[in-house]
């Protein structure tokens, strides 16, 4: 089932999204899933910096659901992970994209404390693409696609049915249960799937002129599960961050996506085409691969020809974050702890509670100390920041197990509040997330 696009006239991008449970073609039969519009992904909302996106979410679960618009750097009151919509109702949520929101690759996704994984693994999720004056060029040397790999439960029918009623009771495998209704070994690993899906099926075939440049948008849509991405066609160069373009196509052997993490890629095919494969990532320890290679897409020529090449620079957000005269206001020391429990600064997530306060037009600099013996990709709403170290702009950032990572946060544009958690979405679900409120 292909992913539709949505696009909008005179800087105005209107959808309903309809969440509810379907059965979605897979493998010759159907599955089950949890879908937006009967689709997973859903709808792949194209915008432009300065547009109105206006999202009209449609509840038709027998649960709460919820909207976050993941990467996007728009104001806590409009992206707020606070506000649920109960089954059978609807809510439409506005969000004025700014006009220096960096052109790239976001997603939207639920963000209901207790329940982001089960929501996210089971297929809700879509992507979000903002479009740029070096998309136009793009356009026209290559083909567009959006690939959004998840990794959902391959199933007949809901497996966290009966179970998210609260209390402790035994799982599946014998093993207990905890408030949220999902077994403690998942809670601490992270839920996987059986099999990455890409757009749904088992990897996508690209067809295209021999020769022709794909494009591609990657999601991490899974979960729980860092993937490292690698291509055997001739080449494979980089065009974005998490956060943004880069100012330059940078050649890559492999690319590795945190769960939440997006990237744009450029696969120049070889004489036979190409695969564009995924390895899962360990969550534990030296968060090594796991398992084969799975398929995300395969490259094939069709007939005709095509010679395009690719623009050599691009615009981008080109601050330094960590340049000599970029001024901290303030420098913070945030610790993961917990095994069993994850928790950040040792307490477990309270909606009620403000963790942290910054203030609106400063930089922060964050020193983040894991004390556990897993990888958590910690997760910043609202506001995009740099890692030390790394190219570009991110919105998560991989704290290895007993490691340390330094990210600077510019407190730009909006005040408010909002989370900062880990995208391992059964840590979040479990506790792992803290409240940030930003002040005048
Ligand atoms: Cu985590």
């Amino acid at each position: 089932m292909p992913v539709t696009d949505v696009r909008g006239t005179d800087g105005r991008v209107a959808v309903t999204l309809t969440a509810a449970e379907t059965q979605v073609p897979y493998d010759g039969g159907t599955r089950w899933a949890m879908t937006y519009n009967g689709t997973t992904p859903g709808p792949t909302l194209r915008v432009h910096p300065g547009d109105t996106l206006s999202i009209t979410l449609v509840n038709d679960l027998a649960e709460p659901t919820s909207l976050h618009t993941h990467g996007l750097h728009v104001s806590p009151e409009q992206d707020d992970p606070f506000v649920m919509v109960e089954p059978g109702r609807s809510r439409t949520f506005t969000y004025d994209i700014p006009k220096d929101q960096q052109p790239g690759t976001y997603w939207y996704h639920p963000h209901v404390h207790q329940m982001t994984a089960q929501q996210v693994a089971a297929g809700l999720s879509g992507a979000i693409i903002v479009e740029g004056a070096d998309d136009t060029t793009l356009a026209d040397v290559s083909t567009d696609r959006v690939l959004v790999v998840n990794d959902p439960p391959i199933t007949t029918a809901n497996p966290d049915e009966g179970q998210s009623s609260g209390g402790s009771m035994m799982g599946h495998d014998g093993s207990m249960m905890g408030d949220s209704g999902t077994d403690m070994m998942t809670a601490m690993m992270g839920r996987t799937g059986p099999r990455l899906l890409t757009n749904g099926q088992d990897g996508v075939t690209l067809t295209d002129p021999a020769g022709k440049l794909e494009r591609v948008h990657v999601v991490n849509a899974t979960a729980s599960t860092s993937l490292r991405l690698a291509y055997d066609g001739a080449q494979m160069l980089r065009l974005a961050s998490p956060g943004g373009r880069l100012a330059a196509p940078q050649q890559a052997s492999a690319v590795e996506l945190a769960p939440g993490e997006r990237t744009e890629l450029v696969l120049v095919p070889g004489a036979d085409g190409g695969t564009l494969t995924a390895q899962r990532l360990a969550n534990e320890g030296r968060g090594g691969p796991t398992g084969e290679p799975e398929v995300v897409a395969r490259v094939e020529p069709g007939a005709g020809a095509d010679t395009s090449v690719l623009p050599a620079s691009f615009h981008s957000d080109d601050r330094d974050l960590f340049a000599p005269d970029v001024k901290v206001a303030r420098t913070r020391a945030i610790t993961l702890d917990g095994h069993m429990d994850p928790t950040i600064d040792g307490k477990p997530f309270d909606a009620d509670t403000v963790n942290f306060t910054a203030k609106e037009g400063t930089v922060e600099e964050w020193v983040i100390k894991n004390n556990t013996p897993m990888v958590h990709p910690i997760h910043l709403h609202t506001w995009p920041f740099q890692t030390e170290g790394q190219a570009g702009w991110q919105d998560v950032v991989s704290v290895p197990a007993y490691g340390e990572k330094v990210i600077r946060v510019p407190f730009d544009d909006f005040t408010g509040t909002t989370v900062i958690h880990c995208h391992i979405l059964d840590h979040e679900d479990t506790g792992m997330m803290a409240v940030i409120k930003v002040v005048p």
